[in-house]
């Protein structure tokens, strides 16, 4: 059975979804060659691994894990002190849990961040630094997160966007027990609902819509009512679960039933805090990737007029509060099923968002608003209930906390840290830096794998730092730093300027040091992957 669906999974590889930007006739054979190694690989894990023997044998007691995915959220949020934003349950599960109020993304886009995620290494291992990459070409046998716990006895779903939203990188049938649902859905229908809308052609219509529609018209609807019915089964089923559910907003284009639009007044909405890019920045830090710029209302030049700006945010907060609802409904349906009390309930953001601050829009940077992401932990038995931490961790990490928190065995070849003992003691003293990175090209928005130059930043407790890099000599050739003590919002680069000379070299000196440098005292040992 089991061998079966597997089967099935795999023809994802072979380019089942959108046809993507990968398609290209020369791309397309490399992927055959690699998707035939892995179907080998695959074979053999299942041959081998422990899940294939390991189900029967499960110890009583193991938590469960629902694993909620939000696309593109920047923590605007009540509970990250947005006082504009309506979110009550998901500020709701922060009072039952632990606030990383210093949570950052590995690469500001959503699949190399997810991959990074879910395999608990960062980029530079996972080679993955685009949206066509998949983890499998550079790791074929690594153990996901999902995998590990599946080997551990637990029945492993995914319904929604856990690893890409399109294409290849959509899918990894070893992490899960059955066929996710939902994982590609790049169908104009449930991405629109509105006449004028559905009219359209390509994916690319109006970059929001208020339509007076029920939550099911939407994809995130549709996803809700499918984990709600998994809950239902998982807890009929009585094995321990690993649920993982992903959201797809507030991600472009900014859809929301239109009782989320009327939740706000726009005028009450906050204006962007800044207008303008960062003075002193390069401008291979500034590029942006114009995701924004492709839909129909959005003028092709960048220039947005001050309206729509208005109504952009104001979509955006709707498609939080959207989200917010459906979240909602999961946790009740745990509540009703007798589950919360021995579920591990983990709420995160792929990356951040800009909305129009620092004269950038959408992600694809290393600043602040890109790089970080919310991320909220709820674990049974915790000391500490509804406290805020201002430790700085790092999404790699929560592959190791999660399984720490579920009591399994640590695998190998980890490159986060197990955040746990924060939610006993947050205020306790952690890493000394967050790391993230984004590519660029010489030339042009877009980048393909590392691509010709390497933006790596570090987030410490005051300040962010940033050294763009040749990829091939490794030559630095711009450097950036933000004194968030004096400038919040990273509007002025001080790198250049002779009284951080001390702090820039400090900061050259934790990056040189690298993640490995930066782990807290205490941290378990590194143990390196298998050769
Ligand atoms: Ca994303």
């Amino acid at each position: 059975m089991e061998m079966l669906l597997w089967k099935e999974g795999l023809t994802g590889f072979d380019g089942a979804g959108d046809a993507g930007s990968n398609s290209t006739g020369r791309s397309r054979a490399g992927k055959n060659s690699w998707v035939r190694a892995m179907v080998g690989v695959f074979s053999f894990l299942v041959l081998f691994s422990p899940a294939a023997v390991s189900d029967a044998a499960t110890p009583p007691g193991r938590p469960n894990v629902l694993f909620i995915a939000i696309d593109d959220l920047r923590p605007v949020l009540g509970c990250y002190g947005d006082e504009i934003v309506v979110t009550p349950n998901i500020d709701g599960l922060a009072a039952q849990g632990t606030v990383f109020q210093r949570a950052y993304c590995q690469q500001a886009v959503c699949s190399p961040s997810r991959m990074s995620l879910m395999t608990g290494r960062r980029p530079d291992t996972t080679e993955v630094w685009d949206l066509a990459t998949h983890f499998r070409k550079a790791l074929p046998g690594v153990i996901t997160l999902p995998q590990h716990f599946k080997a551990h006895g637990y029945h492993c779903r995914s319904i929604g966007k856990i690893y890409h939203g399109g294409g290849a990188p959509a899918k990894d049938p070893p992490s899960w027990s059955e066929k996710p649902l939902y994982d590609i859905a790049r169908d104009a229908k449930v991405r629109y609902a509105t006449v004028e809308n559905l009219r359209g052609e390509g994916l690319k219509r109006s970059a929001t819509e208020s339509a007076d529609v029920p939550d099911g018209a939407y994809i995130d609807g549709m996803v809700c009512e499918a984990a709600l019915a998994a809950l239902t089964g998982l807890k009929k089923g009585g094995k321990p679960f690993f649920l993982a559910v992903g959201f797809r907003k507030p991600h472009l284009p900014f859809c929301a039933p239109r009782k989320y639009w009327d939740l706000y007044e726009r005028a009450k909405i906050a204006p962007r805090a800044s207008v303008e890019h960062p003075r002193g920045a390069p401008e291979v830090a500034l590029r942006s990737w114009k995701e924004l710029e492709g839909y129909s209302d959005i003028p092709n030049d960048g220039r947005i007029r001050d309206g729509k700006v208005a109504e952009l945010r104001h979509g955006y907060y709707a498609c939080v509060s959207y989200v917010d609802a459906l979240v909602g409904r999961l946790l009740e349906r745990l509540d009703n099923l007798g589950l919360r009390e021995n579920t591990v309930i983990c709420l995160w953001g792929d990356h951040g968002f800009h909305l129009g601050e620092q004269g950038l829009w959408a992600k694809a940077n290393n600043y602040e608003l890109s790089t970080r992401v919310p991320l909220i932990l709820s674990v049974p038995g915790q000391k500490k209930l509804g406290k805020a931490s201002e430790a700085l961790v790092e999404l790699v990490d929560l592959y190791p906390t999660l399984v720490e928190a579920c009591g399994l065995g640590m695998p190998q070849g980890l490159e986060g840290t197990s955040f746990r003992p924060l939610l006993d003691e947050p205020g306790r003293s952690w890493k000394t830096a967050a790391f993230s990175q984004y590519p660029r090209a010489f030339e042009g928005n877009r980048h393909r794998g590392h691509s010709d130059i390497m933006g790596y930043a570090i987030r410490t407790p005051r300040h962010r730092y940033v050294e763009w890099r040749e990829w091939q000599t490794r030559k630095v050739i711009a450097r950036e730093l933000y004194d968030h003590g004096e400038d919040p919002e990273e509007m002025r680069n001080v790198a250049g300027e002779r009284s951080y000379a001390e702090i820039l070299r400090w900061h050259g000196d934790i990056m040189a040091a690298g993640w490995r440098g930066a782990r807290p005292e205490g941290a378990d040992p590194v143990v390196p992957d298998a050769p």
